[in-house]
């Protein structure tokens, strides 16, 4: 699928065009472009010129440019904005907190070329006194760089796993494949990722590794044999392929999963049986003789355990509750009733509330929360105390037309600076579904941070934090709050925490999951979709939850509308 590269280019465009200085609302349009192309979930070559422009944000105009790079596998007028633009700018622009601005003062000023030299001068102290930069900035300069480096290593999961779900596709198409499944950190959803690992049997392996080392978007062939390859897709992410005989795929897909620290355990727990795991199999240490490896169950039955599911494989306690018995009964997207945090065309959402809705009901879902902006957001569009009136006004109506699905009407309201919220209670108290999160003044102290939380946390209408660290994953840390501070408020004040399964924050993290569940928090799995699409993005969220052993009962929406209903005329605390 081209729909990654495409996404990519246009927002290319909108960074040069930036750099340049030129017309906000064209960089916005072509950064919207990529967002909407990345998150669609058909193939864009598929797509009739009516369908295209029928994606939002997408106009005659970029529908031509994506036409162009379809066939021709370029974008001129990208082409001439590279030309115009020095090359290492747009990298450095690329370091987080580096906008347009200061990349092109540290050109003309210093005449720093990449990140490497910015870097350089940024040690030395030789970018203070530039207009607009002082010490802290400088210290935010080399805090981004730091970041931009760890992110080449690890790449985040939600743009990793549809480039390894398109090529799990193309694979199945081989002939003579068996079995085809993803191992490694990607099994287990870790929020960021290293390199795709995949496993398969086939009758023909030879025939396989050939495909692979020739499907399109593979940049370059790092290694290919006989039984395993190695390729770098054009995203710069590395895939390896390793084909194995049938009866050792549940040993290999064991050990290829990991986490090492995982294994280690096992193997230990292996050992003490008289036992010997490795990829091949599971073997009688005293004559050698395989006793299993074909399913993975076996690997764990042998060695006197239940399946522990690959979100837990991170030896942080999953063995010993598997040995005990107590292994959490994890939630699953099956179990998810309604999405609560979605933003439509009243804000800066793509849709309207109809065509939400009834992405929802596909998703089988019995509820939404419409949860768009409050007017304290600007930039989102945000909505006035009398258009959050309003639209509740139009959710109503809808209402009386829905039979078995209900829209609950709601406002993501922006939690100010000064802890107070934007949007005053008159309005707060008409609508069901209250959700308040930071958007501004990450810079803030831990204190000053942890007590605007604190206070919108004691509003009696908010229901939910949303997003509540703001960390967005590979760009920007979460802010520092004071995590135990925070969460006792949430447990004293009935608050419900978010997590986001925007797959660029997945917020709450895992870890912060699991210690809200001990305190006995509600949780909330919400996608924050701008799009209807980005509904799927639920997956990356379930994920989160079922890596911080969440169970559906924590989860306020695995509940059906009757009960979510009820759920919702409780007066809270
Ligand atoms: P990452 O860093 O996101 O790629 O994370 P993983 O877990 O996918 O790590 P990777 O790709 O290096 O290796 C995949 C799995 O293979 C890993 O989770 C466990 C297994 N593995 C790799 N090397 C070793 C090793 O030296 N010892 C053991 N016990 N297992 C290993
Ligand atoms: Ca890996
Ligand atoms: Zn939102």
């Amino acid at each position: 699928m081209k729909n990654q590269e495409i996404a990519r280019a246009f927002s290319e465009m909108a960074d040069l065009l930036e750099l340049k200085g030129e017309n906000p609302f064209r960089i916005r349009a072509y950064r919207k472009a990529a967002q909407n192309i990345e998150s669609l979930s058909r193939d864009i070559e598929r797509l009739s010129d009516d369908e295209l422009t029928a994606i939002p944000g997408i106009g005659r105009d970029l529908a031509g440019k994506i036409r162009e790079y379809l066939s021709g596998g370029s974008m001129e007028a990208l082409e001439r904005l590279r030309q115009e633009v020095p090359p290492g700018l747009t990298e450095i622009m690329s370091v987080p907190g580096v906008g347009p601005k200061t990349a092109r003062l540290l050109f003309e000023r210093l005449n720093v070329k990449d990140v490497d030299e910015l870097e350089a001068l940024a040690r030395e102290g030789r970018l203070q006194g530039l207009p607009g930069i002082r010490k802290k900035t400088e210290e935010n300069i080399l805090r981004g760089i730091e970041m931009l480096k760890r992110g080449r290593e690890r790449q985040p999961l939600g743009k990793v796993l549809p480039v390894a779900e398109d090529i799990m596709e193309k694979l199945g198409r081989v002939s003579g494949i068996g079995e085809l499944c993803l191992a490694g950190s990607l099994r287990r959803w870790k929020e960021t990722i290293k390199d795709i690992d995949i496993l398969a049997t086939s009758s023909d392996p030879g025939a396989v590794m050939n495909a692979f080392v020739r499907l399109p978007g593979v940049e370059e062939v790092l290694l290919k044999g006989p039984t395993k390859s190695s390729i770098v897709t054009g995203e710069g992410i590395q895939v390896d392929l390793r084909v194995v005989e049938e009866g050792s795929f549940g040993a290999a897909l064991q050990y290829f999963t990991g986490s090492k620290a995982h294994n280690i355990r096992i193997r230990e727990m292996a050992m003490k049986r008289g036992l010997k795991i490795n990829e091949y199999g599971v073997f009688r240490e005293a004559d050698g003789k395989k006793v299993g490896g074909e399913k993975e169950e076996d690997v764990y039955r042998l060695v006197g355990l239940p399946f522990i599911p690959p979100e837990l494989r991170e030896d942080t306690g999953e063995i010993e509750a598997a040995v005990e018995g107590r292994l959490p009964r994890l939630v699953s997207p099956g179990d998810i009733k309604g999405d609560l945090h979605v933003h439509s065309r009243w804000s800066d959402g793509s849709h309207t509330i109809e065509e939400l809705v009834s992405a929802a009901m596909e998703m089988g879902y019995q509820y939404i929360a419409v949860t768009d902006h409050s007017k304290g957001l600007g930039i989102a569009g945000g909505l006035t105390p009398e258009a959050v009136l309003d639209q509740k006004r139009e959710i109503d109506a809808l209402n009386r037309k829905l039979r078995g699905f209900r829209i609950f009407s709601g406002v993501e309201v922006d939690i100010r600076s000064d802890g107070t919220l934007d949007l005053p209670d008159e309005v707060l108290k008409e609508l069901d579904f209250v959700i308040a999160s930071i958007h501004s003044g990450f810079r803030q102290s831990a204190g000053q941070l942890t007590k605007r939380l604190v206070s919108a946390m004691k509003n009696p209408y908010v229901r939910v934090i949303a997003h509540p660290t703001g960390r967005i994953i590979g760009e920007r840390d979460a802010y520092e709050i004071d995590v135990k501070e925070f969460m006792r408020v949430a447990k004293e004040t009935a608050t419900v925490l978010e997590i986001n399964a925007y797959p660029m924050r997945l917020d709450l993290p895992d870890r912060h999951a699991r210690e809200a569940k001990r305190l006995g928090i509600p949780l909330v799995i919400s996608t924050d979709a701008h799009l209807s699409a980005q509904l799927h993005y639920m997956r990356y969220g379930v994920a989160t939850a079922r890596r911080g052993w969440i169970e559906p009962e924590d989860v306020i929406n695995t509940r059906n509308l009757k009960e979510f209903g009820r759920l919702m005329i409780t007066r809270r605390t």
